[in-house]
């Protein structure tokens, strides 16, 4: 049996500090007719797709900060993504800055949904694994604030079950965590969403950034692999206000073997037809958690610790 939805990797290039969210939107529509027209039932968007990657900026002004951020979902200037999944039929995920009153509080997040083929949300998402630093830090080229401008997420890394499968999704440096992928792999998921807003050049180890695209897909294809899941990680590319973005947007099989992939650093659809029972073979093999994991001899260290010290003499 097999249980196939086609998906697409909706790729976006630079988005300019300026630049309205209405003519974003126009650019994922592009993207999402497209995707219809190549029979999709998923489109994904990513990481903080409506703006610019602002936490590149120091703000201290919150007005300023705010207007990054979206009060309601859908809002008058999202409204139309959601009509057209109604009526072309086809769901999408979406990467935003979340602002929201909970618990009698503004909170802040890096929040990504989970939108079925009615313009239903039914999955959210908050960002947990936030990079980067929370005050200016001169010697950058370029700042990483989102420990200033998001609150670590609180929703966890819950599994929906939408389009016939298991679906669950985490936001750019969540991918390169392995709790990200286990934690949804103890939950039998079947196809994690992810977009992702990565610079090549990390200012605190440069010596990486040669190596920035390998480790965007060796993470990714050790996460799908070793959870028996698809995993599906959509750029947000190019050179955007001056600093450099990778793309190599990627849809990869539970196999850990890339399908489809994006090419180019601009506005870019990646399409895959994707069997979600792929994932069985491995999840009833070499990754059969039950048969084969054994949590319990682990030692499980929940807090970081040093060294265990040498046996006594
Ligand atoms: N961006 C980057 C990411 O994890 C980063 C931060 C860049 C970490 C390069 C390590 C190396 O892909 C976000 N938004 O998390």
């Amino acid at each position: 049996m097999s249980r196939i939805i086609t998906v697409g990797a909706a790729q976006l290039g630079p988005i300019a500090r300026d630049e309205s969210r209405t003519r974003v939107v126009e650019r994922m529509l592009v993207l999402l007719r497209q995707a219809a027209g190549h029979g999709c039932d998923l489109v994904v968007f990513p990481e903080l797709a409506l703006t610019t990657f602002f936490p590149r900026w120091y703000m201290t002004d919150q007005a300023e900060v705010d207007s990054f951020f979206e009060r309601e979902m859908p809002g008058p200037e999202t409204r139309p993504l959601f009509e057209a999944a109604r009526e072309y039929g086809v769901g999408f995920c979406l990467g935003y800055a979340e602002l929201t009153e909970e618990d009698g509080r503004t909170r802040r997040f890096n929040t990504s949904i989970l939108v079925d083929k009615k313009g239903t949300i039914v999955g959210k998402y908050r960002k947990i694994h936030l990079p980067g630093h929370a005050e200016y830090e001169p010697w950058r080229r370029f700042q990483h604030l989102e420990k200033r401008y998001f609150e670590t997420g609180n929703l966890g890394f819950p599994v929906f079950r939408a389009f016939g499968g298991i679906f669950g999704m985490a936001i750019c440096n969540d991918r390169r965590w392995s709790e990200t992928y286990r934690v949804m792999g103890l939950q039998d998921v079947e196809m994690i969403l992810i977009g992702y807003n990565t610079p090549v050049h990390n200012p605190p180890a440069p010596e990486h950034d040669d190596l920035s695209l390998f480790h965007n897909q060796l993470v990714m294809q050790a996460g799908a692999y070793q959870n028996g899941t698809w995993v599906v990680g959509v750029a947000k590319a190019g050179l955007e206000e001056g600093v450099e973005q990778i793309g190599n947007s990627i849809i990869v099989a539970p196999s850990g073997e890339i399908v489809a992939r994006c090419t180019t650093l601009g506005d870019e659809l990646a399409v895959a037809r994707c069997d979600l029972d792929l994932g069985k073979s491995y999840k009833n093999s070499v990754f059969n958690f039950a048969r084969h994991r054994q949590p319990q001899a682990y030692g499980l260290i929940v807090e970081r610790r040093g060294a265990v010290p040498p046996p006594e003499e």
